[in-house]
């Protein structure tokens, strides 16, 4: 069978990746149908070599273009509004905005983690995809878990512009361009409430109560969904000049002693997990190697100088990528072969 697949935000940052790797897989494809809000309309999108013409989002439009899966990246509020029009046409709905994620009818989906809970898919038509700081994690976390049993997590994050969209990445680049016209006092700052030219900060999305931001309890919240456990999480979610990439400081500590040259062996092992791991010859992840790539590289491995069971690693993976466009995409493709085998 081929699919008829609507992607709502074709032309934003994810929605463009979605595109890009969608025509780089052999995915079953009879037509692709890309979805934005009439400000779009006029404006095309590539796809395989192709200009398409993209459409209005309407709450008629899945049912008008019989959509089978329909991948949502244009933002919470529209996948609020639009989402429950595609399930009701039929279709099963890939989302990548927070959302769904912590509704109970709503499995969240890392492939390499818990590929099981797409069948959870019919209490709602929707699967959801985690936040970009959250995959790669858990990506990491779960061969390990599996191995020696993972208690506590105390992550620092190094997150990139483009986790805020393209007008974010405009803004870092436009402030690095005023800088060099020594003016960057002046340069304006609308998706960063501080300048983020040159600076690092550490608030990502609105504080909660508890002191920490929305973007630090996704990663609490949605780790526990995904790996069924409630696993001790701290996060430090800070912002960093970067276009694409976000990196990962982790301290992880298990039940058990664990070592390090054995833990390095297990990820190797793991799926979409690449090791960069060579100190000695400054071979480690960072985010200027992992633009464009499907993978999850992790680097840095190390026991704790006081603790046999605490290790220590850096992990980095493209946010739009691995992040946001590849895990949509791979739940698309698990989601296919479990249709297949209905
Ligand atoms: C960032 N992680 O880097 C955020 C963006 O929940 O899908 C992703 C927001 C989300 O700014």
């Amino acid at each position: 069978k081929k699919y008829n697949v609507a992607v709502v935000g074709a032309n934003g940052a994810v929605g463009e990746e979605i595109l890009t790797i969608l025509a780089e897989i052999d995915f079953p494809l009879n037509k692709l149908v890309p979805l934005a809000s009439a400000r779009s309309v006029g404006k095309t999108v590539e796809f395989n070599g192709q200009s398409l013409n993209i459409i209005e989002l309407t709450n008629d439009v899945f049912e008008k273009e019989e959509i089978d899966i329909a991948l949502f990246s244009a933002g919470g509020s529209v996948s609020a509004e639009f989402a429950p029009d595609a399930v009701k046409a039929g279709a099963v709905v890939i989302d990548n905005t927070s959302h769904f994620r912590m509704d109970e009818n709503v499995p969240l989906v890392v492939p390499e983690v818990n590929p099981e809970d797409i069948a959870k898919w019919r209490l709602s038509g929707i699967i959801a995809n985690p936040n970009c700081s959250t995959i790669q994690m858990v990506q990491t976390l779960k061969p390990l878990d599996d191995a020696y049993d993972l208690l506590r997590v105390d992550v620092s994050t190094y997150q990139a512009t483009s986790g805020a969209g393209k007008t974010a990445m405009e803004e870092l680049v436009t402030q690095m361009q005023a800088f060099f016209a020594f003016n960057l006092d002046e340069a304006e700052h609308k998706a960063f409430n501080q300048q983020i030219a040159l600076n690092v900060i550490p608030q990502i999305d609105v504080f909660t109560e508890n002191g920490y931001t929305k973007e630090e309890m996704k990663m609490v919240n949605e780790t526990t969904k995904i790996m069924h456990k409630d696993i001790a999480l701290s996060a430090t979610c800070v912002r960093v000049p970067t276009l694409r990439g976000h990196a990962e400081a982790l301290t992880l500590t298990f039940d058990s002693e664990v070592n390090a040259t054995e833990a390095r062996e297990i990820l190797s092992r793991a799926p979409n997990i690449v090791i960069l791991d060579k100190p000695d010859e400054a071979l480690y992840p960072m985010p200027a190697t992992c633009i464009d790539k499907n993978e999850t590289f992790v680097g840095r491995i190390r026991n704790d100088v006081y603790s046999k069971n605490i290790l220590h690693m850096f992990v980095v993976a493209d946010n739009l990528r691995v992040g946001a466009a590849t895990n949509a995409v791979r739940i698309a493709q698990k989601w296919v072969e479990m249709e297949g085998e209905e």
